[in-house]
């Protein structure tokens, strides 16, 4: 059997220099961290596609999916990595649907206000820095 990475992808979606952070509400050993918004991609799809369609399911916002950061990062499960990638908001407003509690907009320099998970600490950080935030 071929052992592959499983891929998951989170959105950094901005409302000018704002960074959307959502608060997870699932799996128990994850509620209450912050991430950027997203999930695994599944077979069939490239992370572009997952990204869109994930941020639809849990936010019921259209998106599409611009750059993705250079970088990969571990994730707490074995073989999985987190891809992370730029959103653009087409139509609708963020609401926390599937998997979240809370929403917040973070201003620039406040990216490290919310309690990110491990994972996305990294990415967030290459965030601040791309945006001077
Ligand atoms: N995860 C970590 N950071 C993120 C995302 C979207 C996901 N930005 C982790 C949480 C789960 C796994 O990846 O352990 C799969 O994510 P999901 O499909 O439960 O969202
Ligand atoms: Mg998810």
């Amino acid at each position: 059997m071929a052992v592959t990475e499983q891929i998951v992808v989170g959105g950094a979606v901005f409302d000018g220099g704002r960074l959307l952070a959502a608060r997870r509400s699932a799996p128990p050993e994850l509620a209450g961290r912050w991430e950027l918004p997203g999930g695994k991609v599944e077979p069939g799809e490239t992370g572009a596609q997952a990204l869109e369609r994930e941020l639809r399911e849990e936010l019921g916002v259209r998106t599409r999916a611009v750059r993705r950061l250079p970088g990969a990062w571990r994730l707490d499960r074995p073989g999985y990595v987190l891809h992370v990638w730029t959103a653009e908001l087409l139509s609708g407003t963020p609401r926390p649907l599937l998997d979240h509690d809370e929403l917040r907009w973070l201003a620039p320099g406040r990216y490290e206000d919310v309690d990110w998970l491990d994972a996305d600490r990294p990415a967030v950080a290459l965030l601040a820095e791309l945006n001077g935030a």
